[in-house]
């Protein structure tokens, strides 16, 4: 036979450089591994010595440590990917993972971009373009503007029609940039002019579009493959409400709120959606459902999210297996028929902050580590101890993915593993997620956009005494870390260490030394 078929799982792409840094470059790593891929890893100065550069097989410095000068140098980044023989770049999530030219770039190069074609990308992050190629593939959108404001007299009539409260939002924005909440009509004016300039300073595009205000909502998600071939699934949703300023907390899936038929008519909307812009990747389609039940098209995503992995652990898929096969020209390996939902997942992400005040990151040397494990858990990190979080990047430290056969099984085992989770040397947003899996609200599961901002102090608790003895054996292994490196140190070292003893006051003082 002339056509051979090649053998499941195997790809023509050979090596992949990791164009990310983090957690995500790491957890895409693995799944090349598995696949026998070839990894490459790009870091900063910063990044030295992160997890991602130890775990690569080829590891290569890119520039100075903002992210400016390194992951974001698409120069830079490419001779890198040239000069070492990647067949692809996979972009993660973030710097250049919605950059219509890099991936453009990419293509041009010969180096295939994990993600979709350029055009995908520029239509869907121009919110004005996506909403009219959404309104024509009749998948329901914010009643609003279907072009820009020009006038103010436009955004007075579109007032008249659709009744206030509403958003002025910039067109070249999303996630939460460019916004402005207009409950007066005289505000209109100073809204629009006050979302334009910060639009243009912000994304060097003023244009804006009006849409009507949903109270109290929720932010609901469904995740989508797409193929070369024509090919598209959806794989049900992620409920993100639990989030602050824009920042996602916790997720979830199956959504506690919907039901069978609304879930099944979002996923085809979010099929009609990918299917629009000629999808082809793993994407997300970003709805804001109502009390009621009505859904609309908010934006899409672009790129692998950071909370995908509760889609993986519920639906049984790989997902950066299968952006890579899409990549590399298969066809999908599953059939929208043969997906379901399995149990229930919840991620808490781990931040390097400090809750108590107003969430201020808390970057600097990670002394002590303790990770949960047992069934039902899953972490995808970077740290290890003595590693120092770089002041330079996200605070994200580690996601805590936990499966449970039903939703009340899944919070008592993140719970669990949460109470199990110990990092020393920063703050961390760890007791802030224990509070979420014990507030009422949180485990009534009918909670909005504003959960967090109404159970603020409830979250905001301490941990009680019992957990403040865990709190010192997580002192008293720091201590044995440093009796443990006395020993093993050189002269030189000692000195040095017993010098830096001002630095375990804490120590010495729980042990009363
Ligand atoms: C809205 C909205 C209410 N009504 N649009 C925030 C981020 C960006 N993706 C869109 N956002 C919102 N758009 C209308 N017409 C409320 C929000 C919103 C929000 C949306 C999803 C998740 C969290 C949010 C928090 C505050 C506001």
């Amino acid at each position: 036979m002339a056509n051979k078929v090649k053998p499941k799982g195997q790809t023509m792409i050979k090596k992949v450089l990791v164009a990310n840094r983090g957690e995500i470059a790491v957890r895409i790593m693995r799944s090349c591994r598995e696949m026998g891929i070839l990894t490459v890893a790009v870091y900063s100065d910063a990044d030295r010595k992160a997890m991602h550069v130890l775990y690569a097989d080829e590891a290569y410095h890119i520039g100075a440590s903002p992210s400016s000068e390194s992951y974001l140098n698409i120069t830079r980044i490419l001779e890198v990917a040239k000069a070492c023989n990647a067949d692809a770049i996979h972009p993660g999530y973030g710097f250049l993972s919605e950059n219509a030219f890099f991936s453009e770039k990419c293509q041009q190069s010969g180096i295939k971009f994990i993600g979709p074609k350029p055009h995908a990308i520029s239509q869907m992050g121009d919110k004005i373009t996506a909403r009219k190629t959404m309104l024509a593939a009749k998948v329901p959108v914010v009643p609003g503007t279907e072009t820009a404001i020009t006038d103010d007299q436009q955004a007075i009539r579109m007032i008249h029609d659709i009744g206030l409260p509403v958003m002025v939002k910039a067109s070249a924005g999303g996630g939460g940039k460019g916004m402005r909440l207009v409950k007066r009509a005289e505000d209109i004016e100073s809204s629009i002019s006050a979302a334009r300039s910060e639009a243009k300073s912000a994304f060097g595009d003023d244009a804006v579009y009006i849409e009507k205000y949903i109270e109290s909502p929720h932010h609901i998600e469904f995740q989508i493959l797409a193929d070369q071939h024509g090919n598209v699934i959806q794989l049900f949703e992620r409920e993100c409400s639990v989030q602050r300023r824009h920042q996602k907390i916790i997720e979830e899936t199956p959504s506690p709120i919907l039901t069978p038929k609304v879930r099944e008519e979002m996923g085809k909307a979010a099929v009609a959606a990918a299917r629009a812009v000629n999808y082809e990747g793993a994407g997300t389609i970003e709805f804001i459902v109502d009390n009621q039940l009505n859904y609309y098209f908010l934006e899409m995503n672009t790129r692998l999210q950071v909370e995908h992995p509760i889609t993986e652990r519920v639906v049984g898929i790989d997902l950066v297996k299968e952006q890579i096969r899409i990549a590399s020209g298969q066809k999908l390996t599953y059939q929208q028929e043969e997906l379901q939902q399995n149990g229930h997942a919840i991620e808490c992400r781990v931040y390097a902050e400090d809750a108590a005040n107003n969430f201020m990151p808390d970057p600097g040397k990670v002394t002590h580590i303790t990770i949960p494990y047992g069934v039902g858990v899953r972490v995808d990190g970077y740290i290890y101890e003595g590693f120092e979080i770089p002041t330079f990047y996200d605070p994200l430290i580690a996601k805590l993915i936990v499966w449970g056969r039903n939703r009340e099984d899944a919070i008592e085992r993140t719970l669990r593993a949460l109470q199990e989770f110990k990092i020393a040397g920063v703050k961390t947003s760890l007791n802030f997620l224990e509070n979420i899996m014990t507030a009422p609200d949180f485990k009534g599961g009918n909670y909005t956009t504003h959960f967090i901002d109404e159970n603020i102090n409830h979250l905001l608790n301490e941990k009680d005494a019992c957990a403040d003895n865990c709190e010192d054996m997580v002192v008293i292994s720091a201590f044995l870390e440093y009796l443990y490196r006395i020993r093993k140190a050189s002269p030189k070292e000692m000195t040095a260490l017993k010098n830096n003893w001002k630095d375990y006051s804490r120590i010495r003082s729980v042990l009363k030394l």
